[in-house]
Order: C-alpha cells, then structure tokens, then sequence
C-alpha cells in the first residue's frame, strides 16, 4: 500500500490515519506543480487529477481523501477510527467529512493561491472563520473530538485543514475549544510522527 502525498497538504490525513492504524505502508512525495512524483513518475498516470492523497492499494488507486479515509478507517481493527456503516456514529463521522472537505478545505483556496488579491485573502480569512466558529460550536460541550469520544478519520481530516490557519494569518487562539483540540490531536503518538516525517515539526 502506497500514500502519495504533499507535506503539509490533505494528504497529511491519510497518513496520519496509516499511522495510527500501524503495519506496513510506504509513502512517497509528489511535487504536484511540475506533476512529478520524488521516485521520478509521471504522477498524473498514477492520478490523471494531479493532486494528492492517492492510495495504491490491490493493484488500484484510490483517489479523494474521504474516500481514502473511510476505506483505511474501515479496515482497521480499531473501530472507533470509522464507526459502523448505517450507524449514526458513522453518519457524524461522514457529516463532519463532508463539511471539512465542502466547507472548510475549500474556503481555505483562495490563500493558497499566489494569484489572489489581498482582498480576496481577507475575504477568504472571513469564510474560514465562520467555519471555524461552527467547529468551536460542535466542540463547547466539552467532547474531546468532533464526534465526541474517541478519535475518528474526520478529526484527522479537520485537524490537518484547521492546522493550515498556522500558515495563513489566523489565529486560532480565538477559538478556545478549537485551539484545545488541536492540542489534543497533536499529542497524539501516531500524530507526532507524521507532522515530523512531514517536516511540521522537529
Ligand atoms: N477533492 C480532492 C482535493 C485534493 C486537493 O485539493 N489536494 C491538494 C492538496 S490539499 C493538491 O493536491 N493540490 C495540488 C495542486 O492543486 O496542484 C480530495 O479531497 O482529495
């Protein structure tokens, strides 16, 4: 099983979810502007989309990140990281999927562009806000993860998105329960060692 990644990126979901799962995954590095991956492939005959995560796995490649979330998470042992299908736990677990990818990924574009105006980028700090103020909401019941108890895929997806805040000037401090959560998934072991194998920390 093969996760083709960016530092830093999306993909970073993934990978943390291989981590915590643990045994035997390899992970390679695309430098998706010039659409080659750091073994020297052609990544767009890997994934004619061009970006990342893709997962080789069973001589297929898996594409889009919740996909990719939910089929590790449901071949794991460890059932609280993907709920039972058809239960409500897993239909939070897609819910709050879905909105990281809809909402808060993509309201996060436009300060990643070089081309975008500073305009633009205050607008898009707004759109990220609001999303962040529904993620402080879901969490000031005092749950340890957006779900609740345990740690699942969508809290390694939201976790990754909301950490790019750090790199575009907004402070996360001013959600408390947010901030507290990053903490929280940060600590985690498997976490740990995938923000420094991807270069986030020493
Ligand atoms: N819908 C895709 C979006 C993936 C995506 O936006 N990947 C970004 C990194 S977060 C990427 O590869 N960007 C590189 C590029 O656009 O050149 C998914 O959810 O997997």
């Amino acid at each position: 099983m093969k996760l083709y990644i960016k530092p830093g990126a999306c993909s970073m979901a993934s990978h943390i979810i291989l981590a915590e799962i643990g045994g035997e995954y390899a992970v390679e590095i695309v430098d998706t502007a010039n659409g080659e991956t750091a073994g020297g492939a052609n990544y767009r005959e890997i994934n004619p989309k061009g970006k990342v995560p893709a997962l080789e796995v069973g001589g297929e490649v898996l594409t889009e990140g919740p996909a990719i979330l939910q089929f590790l998470g449901d071949s794991a042992d460890n059932t609280d990281l993907a709920p039972t299908g058809g239960t409500m736990a897993r239909a939070r677990v897609n819910e709050m999927l879905n909105f990281t990818g809809t909402e808060l990924h993509i309201a996060f574009g436009p300060l990643f562009n070089p081309g975008s105006t500073d305009a633009q980028k205050e607008a898009a700090r707004q759109a990220v806000a609001g999303r962040l103020d529904w993620l402080e909401g879901r969490l000031s019941d005092g749950r340890a993860h957006l779900t609740g108890a345990a740690f699942t895929i969508a809290d390694a997806y939201a976790f990754v998105v909301t950490n790019w805040a750090n790199f575009t000037g907004i402070a996360l401090s001013r959600w408390p329960h947010l901030s507290a959560f990053m903490a929280r998934v940060g600590e985690r072991p498997a976490v740990r060692r995938v923000l420094k194998a991807e270069g986030l920390a020493a």
